[in-house]
């Protein structure tokens, strides 16, 4: 499955690569496709993701998970 979220701050392709590798880390996930322009995450995964779980990782990260979209 694929769950869309907006992600607000990410600036260039260390933000980048600092989300993917952040959300990376989640039990389940499989992949994860960051949209620079529009801060669009599409993550993939084996099983429903809980959001605050997604939130975390990319607090971690340094950024701001501010919706989801499915
Ligand atoms: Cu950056």
């Amino acid at each position: 499955m694929e769950t869309v979220y907006t992600v607000k701050g990410m600036t260039c392709g260390h933000c980048v690569s600092s989300v993917s590798a952040e959300i990376g880390r989640i039990n389940g996930v499989t992949g994860v496709r960051i949209d620079l322009a529009t801060g669009a995450v599409a993550v993939t995964s084996t099983e429903p993701l809980a959001q605050a779980a997604v939130a975390a990782a990319v607090d971690e990260a340094g950024y701001e998970l501010i919706g989801a979209q499915s």
